[in-house]
């Protein structure tokens, strides 16, 4: 024993002595002591009890939010169920090649260093941007000169019209052009050897209407540059025999053969060809409206709108398409009217009408 063990002891025999005192001050003192350490205790038993029921409540709570993810999926899928479907939107432009024309290069702008790529995500942006600043018609030139587009989800074939297509059309200014559509037959993902389906229109029957109509355009030569205007010049040969030119016109001085092609001398379109419908007044010409059916052929949108009921095969013959996944435009007419250049098809822009209207199927 030490002289701490001894004061220990001491202290211990005074406290004894103190419990059993009647003089309460010490007493209390004591206990006061040994009642905070006890309080502590409980507290502290107490906070642990709390700790545990808050666990309790949290397990509670988290027992609660499983329970509630799972009605929450539950909810979900009765919402997607009931939930009306949100339109369907352009958010592709897989291929923009159009023909030689008075707008090409310019609707979109081309700037140096422009590739296929990049023009195609400049069609889009033109079609598509918020941005009123940035938002432009496309022109597809002239004849066979084209646009392929995708979307958020394939286009359904519901009751009635499936898709709308605007473009600049006003009264004796129509410049058609003939939608059509396809799948990915063969599964690479891209709009190629699928078989393409047109949207027959108004024309489609008529007798002057040519089926698998194909134009080669040839590039600028050195032998153009003596020629009036030749800034927009380009020679081109048909499948039919023809011969003919695009020629340049005051209003638009720069290239009309696209300028991102610049290693090819020459390209092939091909489709559905309409006669020209143009009618020369004086020194203008009306363009008047075709019934029905054509892209860039009424200002109003009813008239934009096109029915996957009227795809037909490349014999004309009707098929039914439950959905497509590409829709395609191209310039149906090819004839150049004086200083107006030529008839060339322009897009404004692509919607849906009736999002939740019943299947076809
Ligand atoms: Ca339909
Ligand atoms: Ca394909
Ligand atoms: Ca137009």
């Amino acid at each position: 024993m030490n002289i701490k063990q001894i004061t220990v002891a001491v202290l211990l025999g005074t406290l004894t002595l103190a419990s059993c005192s009647k003089d309460n001050e010490p007493l209390k003192e004591i206990t006061t002591t040994s009642d905070k350490d006890s309080d502590k205790d409980k507290e502290q038993e107490s906070d642990k009890d709390k700790d545990k029921e808050q666990d309790k409540e949290q397990n509670k709570d988290d027992d609660k939010g499983e329970g509630q993810d799972d009605n929450k999926d539950k909810d979900k899928d009765k919402e997607e169920e009931e939930k009306p479907k949100t339109k369907n939107k352009l958010t592709q432009v897989l291929d923009y090649r159009p023909a030689v024309g008075q707008f090409v290069n310019v609707l979109p702008q081309y700037e140096e260093g422009d590739d296929q790529e990049k023009m195609n995500a400049k069609v889009l942006l033109s079609l598509t941007s918020t941005d009123q600043n940035k938002k432009a018609p496309i022109s597809l030139g002239g004849f066979g000169g084209y646009v392929v587009f995708g979307f958020e989800r394939d286009v359904d074939n519901v009751k009635g019209y499936d898709i709308e297509i605007r473009g600049n059309a006003f009264p004796n200014n129509s410049e058609p052009g003939i939608v059509s559509v396809a799948n990915d037959d063969n599964g690479n993902g891209k709009p190629d050897e699928d078989e393409w389906y047109e949207l027959k229109g108004s024309e489609y029957d008529q007798a002057t209407t040519i089926k698998g109509y194909e134009i080669t355009y040839k590039a600028w030569q050195e032998a153009d540059k003596n020629k009036p205007k030749s800034f927009g010049h380009s020679a081109w040969t048909d499948n039919q025999g023809n011969t003919g030119e695009i020629t340049g016109n005051k209003y638009h001085q720069q290239a009309y053969y696209p300028k991102w092609l610049k290693n090819q001398d020459s390209y092939t379109l091909k489709g559905t060809r309409l006669k020209s419908n143009a009618v020369k007044k004086g020194a203008f010409y009306m363009l008047p409206a075709l019934k029905w059916g054509y892209v860039d052929n009424v200002p109003s949108s009813e008239g934009s709108r096109f029915d996957l009921d009227n795809a037909v095969d490349k014999n004309g013959k009707a098929v039914q398409l439950k959905s497509v996944k590409w829709v395609k435009v191209h310039t149906a007419m090819n004839k150049v009217l004086g200083a107006l250049g030529e008839i060339s098809t322009e897009i404004t822009a692509v919607d849906f009408p009736n999002p939740n209207a019943p299947t076809n199927d």
